[in-house]
């Protein structure tokens, strides 16, 4: 990217991804490189993986999750185009709600922005709620608030049981 670009990594924003068919790490690794290599979008910090219960549909395979913190010039729509583009990419077909899936990539936050459109809500409606994202993204965003209250407050409450750690650290994605 050329120094003069003024407008680049302007935003920041808290990406969640999981799945739970074929090679979740390796899906979720490679979409975390394909971000990395979009112009103007870099990849600064990603959780550790973690392995996890099916949360909705309990009937469906354990998921991997994991957070990951993104600067962009890209704006919100522009961004969940991204997330979109990558799971197609990754060759996910989206099937029934909450169900099975190679790869899902959601916008979690966007700077401070709070965003109801169709398709793209910001804060994600249910992140705060959801051990899933919330354990990941504790390990890169301590102190994030979240409607009114930081996410370890959050976490404390989230039923975590059966989390297990899948990682050593936050590397894993790289090559
Ligand atoms: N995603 C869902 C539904 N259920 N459960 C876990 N453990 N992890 C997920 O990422 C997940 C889920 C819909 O997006
Ligand atoms: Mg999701
Ligand atoms: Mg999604």
């Amino acid at each position: 990217m050329s120094l003069n670009s003024k407008t680049a990594f302007v935003h920041s924003a808290f990406l969640g991804l999981g799945g739970n068919i074929g090679d979740p790490p390796a899906s979720m690794a490679a979409a975390l490189r394909l971000f990395d290599e979009i112009e103007g979008t870099s990849v600064s910090t990603v959780s550790r993986l973690f392995r996890t219960p099916p949360w909705g549909n309990t009937d469906q395979d354990w998921f991997f999750n994991c957070c990951a913190l993104v600067e962009t010039d890209l704006d919100p729509r522009g961004l969940l185009n991204a997330c979109l583009d990558i799971e197609k990419k990754l060759k996910r077909k989206r099937r029934e709600r909450w169900g099975p899936r190679i790869i899902d990539i959601d916008v979690l936050t966007f700077d401070d922005a709070v965003i109801d459109e169709d398709g793209l809500v910001v804060p994600h409606p249910f992140m705060h709620e959801r051990a899933f994202v919330l354990l990941p993204l504790l390990d890169i965003a301590d102190g994030l608030r979240i409607k009114g209250r930081v996410i370890s407050e959050w976490a404390a409450e989230s039923n975590s049981a059966g989390i297990e750690i899948a990682s050593d650290g936050g590397l894993w994605w790289k090559r």
